[in-house]
């Protein structure tokens, strides 16, 4: 302790004087993020999720689904032009996305580091794309670069509610199970972690909603025994 200058300065007389907390601060965002067919399907989508919530961020809202080829062309208007745009589209209806809102403090531009660079190639160790990625092809995760951006993405994907969503994956052999995070779970920023376990052991996610409140009439049917 001997080592640390003592405070000078307007700091130091903040400690006598503290400003007030109200009047400062970062705005409370939120942002769209949806992983994409490929770290759907490698298995990612917890261990992504779980990123976001380990950052201190909160899961507001989630879906699993196929894209919706119209909606899917309206949120890539701004590359639409493009000449791999084909190639995007093939790749982003090749299998299902798992969209969610998260809120917090600065959650856009948190939601695009945690992201890193658009080609995994550039983009740093420690984030999803330069961790889990080899090519711009194929780069796991999108997420809104603006707040406006990020307004238009949350009406253009959750407009029509979080009707519970199917993901036209299922094989018709194999069995199925439901899991449920539950209200602590959930609060405790561990949704990603849980669903991690069950994609790490194999299993495959085949639908999934984010439910603000269960209603009683749900509940009671859940646990009628
Ligand atoms: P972003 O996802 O980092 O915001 P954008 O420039 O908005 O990057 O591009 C949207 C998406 O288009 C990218 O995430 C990526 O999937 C795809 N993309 C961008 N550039 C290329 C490219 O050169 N080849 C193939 N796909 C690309
Ligand atoms: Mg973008």
């Amino acid at each position: 302790l001997a080592l640390i200058p003592a405070p000078t300065g307007p700091a130091a007389c903040s400690v006598v004087n503290p400003p007030t907390m109200t009047a400062v601060g970062p705005t409370v965002e939120e942002t769209f993020i949806m992983v994409k067919p490929d770290g759907v399907v490698r298995g990612l989508a917890g261990r992504i999720l779980r990123r976001f919530e380990d950052k201190g961020l909160r899961l507001v809202r989630s879906k699993f689904t196929m894209a919706d080829r119209n909606i899917l062309n309206e949120h890539y208007a701004h590359i639409a032009d493009k000449p791999f745009y084909p190639e995007v589209f093939d790749y982003m209806t090749s299998a299902p996305v798992f969209q969610m809102v998260f809120q917090g403090p600065n959650a856009v531009s948190a939601g695009r580091t945690l992201l890193g660079a658009t080609d995994p190639m550039q983009a740093e160790l420690g984030t999803v794309r330069g961790d889990f990625g080899l090519g711009v092809d194929k780069n796991l995760c999108h997420g809104s670069d603006s707040r406006e951006a990020a307004a238009k993405e949350v009406h253009l994907w959750f407009r029509d509610g979080i009707a519970a969503s199917r993901s036209g994956a299922e094989v018709p052999s194999l069995e199925r199970t439901f899991i449920m995070v539950k209200p602590d779970g959930v609060q405790r920023g561990l949704s990603g972690r849980i669903l991690s376990r069950f994609e790490d052991k194999g299993l495959r996610l085949l639908a999934s909603k984010h439910i603000e409140k269960l209603g009683r009439p749900k509940l009671d049917e859940h646990y009628a025994h």
